[in-house]
């Protein structure tokens, strides 16, 4: 009996060695370790021996069974490896270090610059807010000092909607709700309100190489004790020569603006034409860039803050124009084009 488990043993080692799939071994695994297989069988001899030998000839049936279950749980494993390896070797090779070709998107320019603008007055302290494009006329214009029926409000030809409210059409909509937010802390604690609010605004305008219905603004306010004129003009300055990261001739002219006392238009020197006249400035060689001004004492007092004891200044910068300066784009309608070929060759300069 012995014998017959030694010679069994030995020839599933064989078949075991010989075979390569998976399907091969569930044929082994069957036909010595099922109900009907040669294991099982010698079990059935068993019947002619005596009570000791029986014992001891199960017990040495098991541990067969036992090596031969781990034996074929080891080829299951072997198997399977191969079988993946041979997957992996079928599958299509490539080189990951080849050099691709892939399009890459870039930012709109308008988007360029506002970010840059961000981070400049940012790290002069001041916070940049959002807001909305849908506002009232409260926001666009009462709050900042135009009431109804002011002959200002022909200034802009707003979009208004069915429900009475307006597609904002500068953001100095947001100046009452930023002196109202930051308000607060400067009388409490003393804290200068200094914010930026870039946004869209909308205006039913006829359209031309620096007019756009759809356009960008950036909204600047600072207000504290003792602000003045050249708190103003320093800021300006600053902002202009981190952007173009070069000198530019700027002028300052007296300009009207209900919300502003005194008022200026901040021009800037055409950068396309150099300032000889070109269709990009209206042929005057100088672009109307950054409104700007004292913070009137009425849209201080409707913002809750006194003007007796606080001082301000505010500035409309045109975002999209600053883009077309920054980057020589002929015609402001070029940027709403939508055209890649024209929009996909500007980069961040930090890029
Ligand atoms: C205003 O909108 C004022 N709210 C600016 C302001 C803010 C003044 C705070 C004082 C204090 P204005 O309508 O001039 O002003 O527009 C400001 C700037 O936005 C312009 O100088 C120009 O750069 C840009 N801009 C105005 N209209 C258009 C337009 N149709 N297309 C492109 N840019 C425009």
């Amino acid at each position: 009996m012995d014998e017959k488990i030694r010679s069994l043993k030995h020839q599933i080692g064989e078949e075991l060695q010989k075979i390569e799939s998976l399907v091969e071994l569930e044929a082994i695994r069957i036909a010595h370790l099922g109900k009907k297989g040669t294991i099982t069988d010698l079990l059935k001899g068993m019947k002619d021996l005596s009570n000791e030998e029986r014992k001891e000839f199960g017990k040495k049936v098991n541990e067969l069974k036992g090596s031969v279950a781990k034996a074929i749980e080891k080829k299951t494993t072997e198997l399977k490896q191969k079988e993946i390896e041979l997957e992996i070797a079928a599958m299509p090779q490539f080189d990951i270090t080849t050099p691709v070709d892939l399009e890459r998107g870039s930012y709109h320019p308008i988007t360029l610059v506002q970010r840059q603008c961000e981070t400049i007055f940012k790290s002069m302290g001041f916070t940049v807010e959002d807001y909305s494009e849908v506002v009232t006329d409260y926001e666009c214009f009462e709050a900042v000092n135009i009431p109804k029926d002011h002959p200002a409000r022909d200034m802009q030809d707003t979009y208004y909607l069915e429900n009475g409210q307006l597609l904002k059409s500068q953001t100095s909509a947001a100046q009452n709700a930023i002196l109202r937010k930051y308000g607060k802390n400067l009388i409490e604690n003393g804290v200068p309100i200094k914010a930026i609010f870039p946004g869209r605004c909308f205006r039913n305008e006829a359209t031309d190489a620096t007019h756009e219905n759809t356009f960008f603004q950036m909204e600047g306010v600072m207000v504290d004790k003792n602000i003045n004129i050249s708190n103003l003009i320093y800021f300006m300055k600053t902002m202009l020569s981190e952007v173009f990261q070069r000198d530019i001739k700027v002028r300052l002219r007296p300009g009207f603006f209900p919300f502003v006392e005194p008022g200026f238009e901040l021009d800037i020197n055409c950068l396309i034409c150099g300032g000889d006249g070109c269709p990009s400035c209206n042929h005057s060689g100088w672009l109307e860039l950054c409104p700007c001004g004292m913070i009137h004492p009425e849209v201080l007092k409707e913002g809750g803050i006194d003007p007796e004891e606080y001082t301000g200044f505010a500035f409309g910068l045109g975002l999209t124009r600053l883009a077309m300066m920054k980057y020589g784009i002929k015609d402001i309608r070029d940027l709403n084009s939508g055209s890649l070929k024209v929009l996909s060759q500007f980069t961040d300069d930090e890029e």
